[in-house]
């Protein structure tokens, strides 16, 4: 029989009213007179997800139709935040849903404030992988994200004291009304247990597996729709239950607990998030995480492939599968167990197409987060898969003695197994062997990979490498976070930047436009009263609008520098008492952040910054001219609020330590100047805001390492700074801790005795920028002029520009 679609539906917000009736009465069994706003939240999205259905079918089936390639994004992070909003955005539904909304007496902003942040994600890392879902979408790459739907997100963070306390986040407590549970698409996971070796007579012995334990991974899928609703892509996100719900035999003994045991233990591979990101979780669990993870998406990813083609042969032609960090390396090994093991091809046969699909993304060149597992422990895990990285290895190494050109050092280097030591299996040298194409996330970051971690496997395959500079999606982080802004454009310049951020290049032209100047100043007068608002909602604290709002927000870490913010403002509060004659440029700095729990010295940060904040605020000697303020629970949400409101944006990590970045994109986009160091994707940035628009100081990567390299000495550089001396005296002697005098003695100790991060090194040129700064702001027409130039020159990073990249020069997709 031939079925027919449904009808194509309305968007008049007659009809969306209707729907939403409709559905809050048939699917939540909701009155609409008893209705909560939680219940009109979800019968609103429940209606939106039906447009959007449409759309998903229909993207199914012409990549089924073109025969088209598809993209797999793996990445154990998605750090999504709210999806009403850019749904509605991208459906181009907004004043309709209002309008329907409004006529059933319910204030939309209302019920989206009530959405929770689908946090599956720590920071930069997961939160590019959302970035990405929606530009795969709107650039029209056929493309699934996969990863692990996680009953509790990244912790929900509170202060007590000043001090970080981690709670748990519970995202699906009101249900998840995104997402859909495909029953069909489950898969086996094994772990443990023995390989018996079967011998063939027509090729290679075969393997066989027999695991001691076993687990089903289940999809739930999520629809992610693209800018104007041209193409919907699947996020398919793994969660782990048991074979058996109930072990009958202990049961029927009376062990109650005991017949859950097994469902217990499945169900908790993928309860939490892991809550560091910034180092090597290295726990059975997070093993287990990341091969549960892959294994699904590539038993998931060759079934589709087998529905639609012959064999595997064709698989690098109609697959990309792209490896967000080491995190789901073990893919390599997995991959070519299901092409030799359960697909019965040739081991060779199998390698080369492996290398073929796969692409790895680096994101960090940070030792402590570089990924290795002790063989001991990976052996037991995945033994099968132990065997085949041991074949990789010997495959690779002899290819390297072949050259006759590498060093038995380098051969060590190259080598997927780390020798000094406890031997290990190194996740990032198996991730560059077994993928074609290795890229880093910034030209600097690219530039580094080469020479420091992947230098000898840069050495053998030096076509490998290669950089895509990362991006955000100008949807979330203009259109939607800055209604104001993106109006203001739209009559300055048309609408074109709607489509292509490239095209806000025209509004430089407005940059020294008085009448323009003035409005876009109106525009973050609103937002940094938008934020104070919040502020004052959440933390009780009144904050001036016409202050600067200068704003470091993003993980709490040593490299990222909170450290020498605080010690800037210490030196600030310090010259503002000293010399109360000056005209000093009244500023609020704002900090939000979470530290990783296990993390003592970032969580002592935090504490240290609100510390001097309540020193500081609470000093009339002040005049209310400096203001500190750490924003608690940073997420998604909180950043849509912050970014817009930001004057000056801080990106000042020690120069080779931060990767990319992004946060700083988000920032420049909506007219934040720039104080930063020649780092990570800030280096680009000022090729395209021109240096006269972004504040640079400091030492750059190449400094850093000679500073290391020589033998840096901070005592020698904090005794001939005065303002640094004191300020380092002032938090060490306890002026802000008089409850702990010795609290932050250590952590001072540290600039003294080493100063890794060169924050004495960085301290003077850092105060002097600042300086500079406030020359900058007290005059008005000058730092308009510089923020509309940031907007209208940072169009470049959008991410759609990003996966272009990806999809021309490593996915040969789209
Ligand atoms: O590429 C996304 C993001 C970069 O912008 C940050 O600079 C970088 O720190 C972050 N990396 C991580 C480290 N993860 N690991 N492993 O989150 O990636």
């Amino acid at each position: 029989p031939t079925i027919p679609s449904p009808a194509p539906r309305s968007s008049k917000p007659e009809i969306l009213a209707e729907e939403i009736i409709e559905r809050l009465t048939y699917r939540i069994g909701k009155d609409a007179k008893v209705a909560k706003p939680h219940d009109w939240l979800t019968a609103t999205i429940l209606v939106l997800r039906d447009r959007i259905i449409d759309k998903w079918m229909e993207s199914t089936r012409r990549v089924y139709a073109t025969g088209d390639k598809r993209v797999y994004y793996l990445s154990l992070e998605f750090l999504i935040g709210r999806l009403m909003r850019d749904a509605v955005s991208n459906l181009g539904l907004m004043e309709q849903v209002r309008d329907a909304l409004a006529s059933l007496g319910v204030d939309v902003s209302v019920i989206a404030g009530l959405e929770p942040d689908a946090a599956l994600g720590n920071g930069g890392l997961g939160r590019l992988a959302a970035c990405f879902m929606e530009s795969m979408a709107t650039v029209e790459v056929p493309a699934y994200g996969y990863g692990i739907r996680y009953v509790h997100g990244l912790f929900r963070q509170q202060l007590a004291d000043g001090w970080q306390v981690e709670l748990p986040e519970s995202w699906l407590a009101h249900g998840n009304p995104w997402e859909f549970e495909r029953r069909e698409s489950a898969y086996e996971i094994g772990f443990g247990g023995t390989v018996d070796v079967v011998n063939n007579p027509e090729g290679e012995p075969r393997y066989v597996w027999k695991p001691a334990e076993r687990v089903i991974a289940a999809a739930f899928d999520t629809p992610v729709v693209g800018w104007r609703g041209k193409r919907v892509n699947t996020l398919r996100l793994w969660s782990a239950q048991p074979i058996d719900p109930i072990l009958l035999d202990a049961f029927n003994a009376g062990d109650h607990i005991g017949a859950l045991r097994e469902s217990n233990k499945a169900e908790s591979l993928t309860r939490v998030l892991y809550p560091a990101d910034a180092t090597a979780a290295g726990q059975e669990l997070r093993l287990r995480q990341e091969f549960f993870f892959s294994s699904a998406s590539l038993q998931d990813i060759l079934r589709r492939h087998l529905q639609q083609y012959d064999d595997f042969t064709s698989l690098p032609d109609k697959v990309a599968i792209q490896l967000n960090d080491t995190h789901p390396a073990v893919s390599v090994a997995e991959l070519v167990r299901l092409l030799c093991d359960v697909h019965g091809l040739e081991f060779d046969q199998a390698w080369d197409i492996t290398r073929g699909t796969i692409g790895y993304t680096n994101h960090t060149l940070l030792p402590e987060a570089l990924e290795s597992w002790p063989i001991p422990l990976f052996e037991r895990l995945l033994p099968r898969h132990m065997q085949i990285i041991y074949a990789i290895n010997a495959k690779v190494l002899v290819e390297a003695r072949k050259t006759k050109t590498f060093s038995e050092t380098e051969i060590r280097s190259i080598s997927l197994i780390e020798e000094s030591g406890e031997r290990r299996v190194r996740m990032g040298n198996l991730a560059f062997v077994g993928a074609h194409s290795i890229n880093g996330v910034s030209a600097l970051h690219t530039d580094l990979m080469k020479v420091t971690v992947f230098a000898d496997l840069h050495k053998l395959y030096p076509d490998r490498i290669n950089n895509k500079t990362n991006g955000i999606t100008p949807r979330r982080w203009l259109q939607q976070c800055n209604p104001g802004l993106t109006s203001l454009i739209r009559e300055a310049i048309g609408d074109d930047f709607l489509d292509d951020a490239e095209k806000l290049k025209p509004l430089d032209k407005f940059a020294n436009d008085a009448s323009f100047q003035e409005k876009f100043a109106a525009v973050k007068r609103a937002n940094k009263v938008a934020l104070s608002n919040l502020v004052a909602s959440r933390m009780g604290i009144k904050l001036d609008p016409s202050a600067m709002f200068d704003i470091q927000i993003k993980r709490i870490h040593e490299y990222k520098r909170q450290l020498l913010n605080i010690i800037e403002a210490v030196a600030l509060y310090d010259q503002i008492r000293s010399h109360p004659e000056l005209d000093w440029v009244p500023r609020v700095k704002l900090f939000a952040g979470k530290a990783a729990p296990s993390y003592h010295n970032a969580k002592l940060i935090i504490k240290l910054i609100n510390d001097v904040a309540r020193t500081i605020n609470n000093d009339p000697a002040v005049r209310g001219l400096l203001k500190i303020v750490f924003v608690p629970n940073y997420n998604v949400s909180l950043a849509e609020v912050m970014v817009p409101a930001a004057d000056l944006s801080e990106q000042i990590s020690t120069a080779g330590m931060e990767a990319s970045g992004t946060g700083n994109m988000k920032f420049a986009l909506n007219g934040a100047l720039t104080i930063g160091t020649l780092d990570g994707a800030n280096v680009e940035m000022r090729d395209h805001v021109g240096e006269d628009n972004i504040i640079i100081f400091g030492l750059r990567a190449d400094e850093v390492a000679a500073a290391r390299a020589d033998g840096h000495n901070p005592r020698a550089i904090i005794e001939a700074s005065r303002e640094l001396s004191q300020a380092l005296q002032a938090i060490s002697s306890g002026v802000f801790s008089h409850d702990d005098r010795n609290r932050y003695s250590a952590l001072i100790e540290g600039i003294y005795a080493h100063d890794w991060f060169m924050v004495a090194a960085d301290f003077d040129a850092y105060a002097q920028a600042q300086r500079d700064v406030d020359q900058l702001w007290t005059d008005p027409s000058v730092w308009n002029s510089k923020a509309i130039c940031n907007t209208a020159r940072m169009g470049w990073f959008s991410s759609d520009r990003t996966i272009r990249q990806y999809a021309k020069e490593i996915w040969r997709a789209g």
